[in-house]
């Protein structure tokens, strides 16, 4: 039995499928329609009803993105996407990557669903315009650790990398612009030519 990802497109699953291309085993691809992932048949695999969720090889399961990554990364050494060989390095990619997902990921949710803080409709637009200032701070302090650097950990590509490039392209989706963080987007650039990205872009059906 290969790994069976389960993703939807533009989300935050994206990361591990690009990690996935880049590891280039065989794999399965579970591409739910939005909705899917709060139907019964998903909530058996992950009962938070978020994706990514992976099936591993004997069937057992791991959710959250960053473990899935750092599991990729370990489970797969020979695609040298965890930075093994230099302890402090492969803390950093920790650290990295609880910042992308608990800070980061999680100031983009008043933008996904305010609904989820403010049932008052009109407030809306208030908890965004707050939630936009945050993303701000936070792509300021990515651009500046991409500062002279093609990768955000160490010199070669992580697992941090396809989760950095969600996150800019999830820029398109709110007020702040790519064009204002250009270390960022020389990334994005970068990542938008990688073969791992443009199959796995392809496979989603979402524009680069
Ligand atoms: N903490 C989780 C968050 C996962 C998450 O929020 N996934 C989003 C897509 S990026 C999702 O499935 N959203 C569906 C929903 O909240 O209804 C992780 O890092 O994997």
């Amino acid at each position: 039995m290969s790994l069976k990802l389960y993703a939807m497109p533009n989300t935050c699953a994206l990361a591990p499928h690009i990690a996935l291309e880049w590891i280039n085993k065989p794999y399965e691809l579970k591409l739910l329609k939005r909705g899917q992932h709060r139907e019964p048949e998903y909530l058996q695999i992950n009962p938070k009803g978020k994706v990514p969720a992976i099936v591993l090889d004997d069937g057992r399961i791991l959710t959250e993105a960053a473990a899935i990554l750092v599991y990729l990364a370990e489970q797969f050494p020979e695609a040298n996407l965890g930075n093994t060989n230099d302890p402090y390095e492969r803390y950093q990619l920790d650290e990295l990557l609880a910042y992308m997902t608990s800070e980061v990921h999680a100031d983009y949710a008043p933008h996904f669903a305010p609904q989820r803080f403010i049932d008052d409709e009109s407030q809306h637009n208030a908890l965004r315009q707050a939630t936009y200032k945050r993303l701000h701070e936070h792509y300021t302090s990515l651009n500046e650790r991409l500062e002279g650097k093609k990768h955000p950990v160490g010199i070669r590509r992580t697992v941090a990398d396809p989760y950095l490039y969600v996150l800019t392209r999830w820029i398109d989706q709110t007020p702040l612009g790519i064009n204002n963080y250009p270390n960022l987007k020389r990334f994005r650039d970068q990542m938008s030519s990688d073969t791992g990205v443009l199959r796995a872009v392809a496979t989603q059906g979402i524009p680069l």
